[in-house]
This record gives C-alpha cells, structure tokens and sequence, in this order.
C-alpha cells in the first residue's frame, strides 16, 4: 500500500443540494431546488456522481488513477475465477485498479460482446464501487440498421436520427442501455456513479458512428440526442459523459482543433478523453521512440488544456501495448509520457485495454515480460491504484 492522497479540495454546499467545485463560478439565483450542480451535462447528477467528477478533478492534479479494461471479470488463463476477487493486475502487484472498464456492445443479450454476462458485469461494477473504485462504461454498439457489429460500417447514423427509418427501433436499444445504468444501484438504493463513453474513437473510420461512415453533424445529433434522451426522457442520473477521439487519426498532435471534430458541445461533455495506442509502440506507428513520445506529451498536454479550458476532466480513456512486448513499457513509455510536465500530469486516469488471452492483453500477469516494470510503476508516487485511493464518492461538505 502507498500513501493515501490527502483530501486538498473543498466543496461549497450551496443551499439544500447544490454541489459546486471550487473554481466554478456560482450560479444558484437560477438553480431550481431540484438542481444539484450547474456545471455537468446532467445539472439532476446524483451527489455521489458530482463528488465522482469534483474528486477526479481536484485530487488527480499531479496524480493519475490507473485503470484496466474488464479486469475482475477474466485475465490471461481464467474466467470469472474468486468472484471479482481476481485480476490480473492484482496478481502481479497485489492491489486492483483504481479504474474499472467494462464494454456493453452486444446489449440486449445474454453476454457482452466478449462473453461476460450483463448480470456479472453489473455485479462487478457494483463490487468495485462498494471498493471506492471507479467505473467507466464503453459501447461496441452493433450497426442499429443492418445489425451488423460496430466495426459494421454500412451508413447508420443518417438512418437512426429522429424522423428517420430506424429511430425507434434504435431508441428501444437505448432504452436498454437506460435501464442497465438505472439497475446500477447498492442495496441501501445508491445509484453506482459511471463515467460512460459512447461513440468511441468517432474520429476514425472503423466504427459506424465514426469520420467517413457518418459525417460531423451527423456524429453531433446522435451524442446530443442520446445525451438528452438519458437524461431528460429515461431519467438517468448517474453518468458523466466522456468523449474520446483517436490519437492516429490527429495529424498533428499539438492542435486543439483536430481533437475537437464532433466536439458535440460543453454542454453534452463532462470528460474529454484521448484514445492513444498509437504513440506508445503500436505496430501501425513507424515513428522512432524520442518522436513517440514528444507526440505523447504534446496530445496528453493539448486534451488536458483544452479540459481545463472549459472546466472539464480529462483522462487517458484508452491506451496500452497489446501483447507487451517492450519490458520497461510501463515506466519507460507510460508513465515517462504522462509524467513530463504539469500539463501531462493533469489527467486524470489512464486505463489500459483488456487482458483476453496470450495473444492479446494489455496489463501483464504473472510471469510476463513487463511485470517486474509493473510493479515499479505501481510504486511510483504518481499512480493510484484501489489501496491508494481517496473517498471518490464524498465531498467535505458532507
Ligand atoms: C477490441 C478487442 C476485441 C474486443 C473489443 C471490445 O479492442 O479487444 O477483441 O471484442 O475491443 O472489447
């Protein structure tokens, strides 16, 4: 175990319910009672999901929390073994993530589309919420219109937007989403918090929402509309909204511009993320290491500006080696990157893809290349694992 961060935040309780962060300006002569924030997508957030964004904001300046893909559900040669109790990453430094990714494409079925039943994968989430952890939400969504998969991309978007052919049969799947993040709820009625990532990588062309398949606009009503149909029509009250753009499809890494395509607006955003496999050592990237990883740094500092500039979170929503095959990975590429400067630093967690079998995982296990740089990593001052963590959920004001 390592130190525990130090609670340097304060929370203004402002009124009955009005949660503000320090830096916001305060806006309560137009906060209806009802109102608990006025400064997320969602101004009707539970307490405990405007905690999740004020903590991940303040206590993660110069920290980061580490996160993995799917990480109690199965590793590199087991499946759902100890009942959550397991993880890879666990196996090799003796402590869980701080962050908890789970993937609902296939939604309306049995399992996800990686075998992991719904019902276990809301236990899980619910068990590493109850552990102070936190947990962040992708969809593989399959194509709506041919039914296809995600990577599926037949025009779609044109065709699911309101007054268009397949609108209701694709609102009948958010509905399922809904009533997933609704059913997301402790024994005592606590609704689990859940930073949720539609649309992934949308400025690429594999997926049928992303640049080419779909153009901007179209990309921009489909976030706007899913975000106020959750919100305002299913009464979903739990999720922060992040969206994450591709780092291989950014020509120049320094530009804010080219990581705003379909930025669909402050208002539908809480969490601007980076997907970025691409600077640290992916086989599409023929770039030498030095210029990786100056094309790191500039992309993790131009998403933490442009965050801080519109007093959002920003985060590593995605990121890893698949198979791991540089051993000093860990400190020598990931954390040297993150670790640069106080604008790098300033994400707020980096989360690293799943661990399906020997031929593709992205946290070590027992035994692999990297884990003995794992460790190290895990033992820097700058990473926060679950042992690590602060009270997410709480603000000093209560
Ligand atoms: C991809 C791969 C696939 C997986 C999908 C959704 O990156 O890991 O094997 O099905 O993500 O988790």
């Amino acid at each position: 175990m390592k130190t525990k961060l130090l609670a340097s935040f304060l929370i203004l309780s402002m009124g009955n319910i009005l949660i503000q962060c320090t830096n916001n300006p305060s806006d309560s002569e137009n906060s209806p009672q009802t109102k608990t924030n006025d400064f997320l997508v969602d101004s009707l957030a539970t307490p405990q999901t405007v905690a999740l964004f004020c903590n991940l904001q303040t206590l993660t300046k110069d920290k980061f929390l580490f996160g993995h893909q799917e990480t109690t559900a199965y590793g590199v040669g087991w499946v759902n073994d100890g009942f959550g109790n397991r993880s890879d990453v666990k196996d090799v430094c003796g402590d869980f993530p701080a962050v908890y990714g789970w993937d609902i494409g296939n939604i309306g079925h049995t399992t996800n589309l990686d075998g992991v039943p719904f019902s276990q994968i809301k236990l899980l989430m619910k068990q590493a919420f109850s552990r102070g952890g936190v947990n962040t939400i992708s969809i593989h969504l399959d194509n709506p219109v041919t039914d296809g998969n995600a990577w599926d991309v037949s025009t779609a978007v044109a065709r699911i937007l309101p007054d268009s052919s397949h609108h209701k049969s694709f609102v009948k799947t958010l509905v399922l989403i809904a009533e997933f993040l609704k059913d997301l709820k402790t024994e005592d009625g606590t609704f689990v918090p859940v930073i949720l990532r539609p649309f992934h990588e949308h400025n690429g062309d594999w997926f049928w929402w992303g640049r080419g398949p779909a153009s901007e606009q179209e990309f921009i009503a489909l976030w706007q509309f899913t975000v106020d149909y959750f919100k305002n029509e299913k009464n979903v009250h739990n999720v922060l909204y992040a969206i994450s753009p591709d780092r291989s499809r950014v020509i120049q890494p320094a530009d804010p511009g080219e990581y705003l395509y379909g930025y669909p607006g402050n208002n539908y955003v809480d969490i601007i993320g980076l997907d970025n496999y691409f600077d640290l050592g992916s086989h599409w990237n023929q770039a030498p290491v030095q210029e990786q990883m100056q094309s790191l740094i500039k992309s993790l500092e131009t998403v933490v500006r442009l965050a801080e500039e519109r007093n959002k979170i920003s985060a590593l929503t995605e990121t890893g080696l698949d198979k791991l095959q540089i051993a000093d990975w860990w400190t020598n590429r990931l954390l040297a990157g993150i670790n640069a400067n106080e604008f790098t630093r300033g994400i707020a967690y980096a989360l690293v893809w799943r661990n399906a079998n020997t031929g593709h995982f992205h946290a070590p296990y027992p035994g692999q290349a990297s884990a003995a740089d794992f460790v190290t990593f895990y033992n820097d001052s700058i990473t926060v694992f679950e042992s690590d963590l602060p009270e997410m959920y709480k603000t000093d004001s209560e």
